[in-house]
C-alpha cells in the first residue's frame, strides 16, 4: 500500500491533486489514519512492531508530500511569472521624438550667425500702428509705395505688421548710436498663393553709426560673407532695386543652388535665385527718428525662402501643413 501511495504522489502534477492525496491518506478518514485505528485490535506483543511500521509509513508519505509540494509550488510560480512578464523595452521602442521645424532651425542659424558678429537681437509688437510700420519708413499716407504691401487693418486703425522694420524704428527711437541689430519675427500680408502665405517670417538687420562713413562696401562685405556661410560656395550678385526706406537699394541673388548656375525650373532658367533686399538707409527714415547726420545700412530676408533653398523644399505651403512626414525628416 505504501508503494502505491508514493507512486501516486510521484505522478501527481498539480497542487490541488496533491492536497487530495494528503486528505485521502493522512486526513481524518485517510487510509493511513484508519490503519492507526486498527491498533486496538492488534494483540499486545505485535503492537510495537505494528506501530513502528505505521509510523515509518506515515513519515515516508509526509516526506514525499512535502518534497512534491516544493516542486509543484516552484512550477506554479514559474508559470505565473511567465504569464505576468513585462517587456520593459516595449514602451521605449514606441517613444517618438520631436524635431525642430525647418523655419525655426533656419531662423536660429541666422540669429546665431549675427549674434557672433555682435548684432543685438531686438523684438517688437505684432500689432503695430501706421507710424512705425509705414510713416517713419518713408511711406507717407497715399504714397503709391504702400500698394507694395497688402495690409491686414484692424477696426481701430492698428494693423498687423507687414515687415519687421517697425522694430528698427522702435530701436532707433529708444537707443542711440552705434546700432548693430537684427529683428527676427512673424509678419503678415494679405497674400495667399503658391509662393505666398498670409503669415511668414523675416529677419531684418540694421547698422547705424554717427557721421557718413557707413558705406555700401560695408553692406556688401557682410552680406557676401553671410550668404557663403548659409549656402556654401555660391556666386553673389547685387542688382539695383527700389525700397522706400533705402537709397540706393539692391536686391541680392546667389547662383542657383540646384543647377549651379546652368539654369533650371527653380531659377526660371536664369541661373540666379533672389534671396534678399538691402540698401543704405534713406535720410528721410533718419529724420523721422531724430537721427540726422548719421549713416547706416539695412537688409531684410524671408526665412521660409531660405529654409526652402537650404533643404530643397519645393512647396512653400508644406511648411505650414503640420504634416509629420515633413517634420519627421528633420529629426
Ligand atoms: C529690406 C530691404 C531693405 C530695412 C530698412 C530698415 C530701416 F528701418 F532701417 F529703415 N529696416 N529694414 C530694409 C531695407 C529691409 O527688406 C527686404
Amino acid at each position: 500500500m505504501l508503494d502505491e501511495i508514493l507512486n501516486k504522489i510521484q505522478e501527481c502534477n498539480n497542487l490541488d491533486q496533491l492536497e487530495t492525496i494528503r486528505v485521502e491518506t493522512l486526513g481524518k478518514k485517510g487510509s493511513l489514519t484508519q490503519e492507526f485505528a486498527k491498533m486496538k485490535t492488534i494483540p499486545g506483543p505485535e503492537k510495537k512492531a505494528f506501530a513502528e511500521n505505521l509510523n515509518k509509513q506515515k513519515a515516508a508519505v509526509t516526506e514525499a508530500l512535502d518534497e512534491k509540494k516544493v516542486v509543484l509550488e516552484k512550477e506554479a510560480l514559474e508559470i505565473k511569472l511567465q504569464s505576468e512578464k513585462i517587456d520593459v523595452t516595449r514602451f521605449n521602442n514606441e517613444l517618438s521624438c520631436g524635431a525642430t521645424h525647418p523655419v525655426v532651425e533656419t531662423m536660429n542659424r541666422i540669429i546665431t550667425y549675427f549674434q557672433n558678429l555682435n548684432f543685438a537681437v531686438e523684438e517688437g509688437p505684432l500689432v503695430e500702428d501706421d507710424f512705425h510700420n509705414f510713416e517713419a519708413l518713408n511711406l507717407p499716407k497715399y504714397h503709391p509705395a504702400r500698394d507694395m504691401q497688402d495690409t491686414f487693418y484692424n477696426k481701430d486703425y492698428t494693423l498687423l505688421r507687414t515687415h519687421t522694420s517697425p522694430v528698427q524704428i522702435r530701436t532707433m527711437l529708444s537707443q542711440s548710436t552705434p546700432i548693430r541689430m537684427i529683428a527676427p519675427g512673424t509678419v503678415f500680408r494679405r497674400d495667399f498663393d503658391i509662393t505666398h502665405t498670409p503669415m511668414f517670417h523675416q529677419i531684418e538687420a540694421l547698422v547705424v553709426e554717427d557721421g557718413d562713413h557707413i558705406s555700401f562696401a560695408n553692406l556688401k562685405h557682410v552680406l557676401v560673407e553671410f550668404l557663403h556661410h548659409m549656402f556654401g560656395d555660391v556666386d553673389v550678385r547685387f542688382r539695383p532695386s527700389f525700397f522706400p526706406f533705402t537709397e540706393p537699394s539692391a536686391e541680392v541673388d546667389i547662383s542657383c543652388v540646384f543647377c549651379k548656375g546652368d539654369g533650371c525650373r527653380v531659377c526660371s532658367h536664369t541661373g540666379w535665385l533672389e534671396v534678399l533686399g538691402c540698401g543704405i538707409v534713406d535720410q528721410n527714415v533718419f529724420k523721422a527718428v531724430g537721427y540726422e547726420g548719421k549713416s547706416g545700412y539695412a537688409f531684410g530676408l524671408g526665412v521660409e525662402r531660405f529654409a526652402m533653398l537650404i533643404h530643397s523644399i519645393g512647396d512653400l505651403r508644406s511648411l505650414f501643413e503640420s504634416d509629420t512626414r515633413l517634420i519627421g525628416q528633420f529629426k
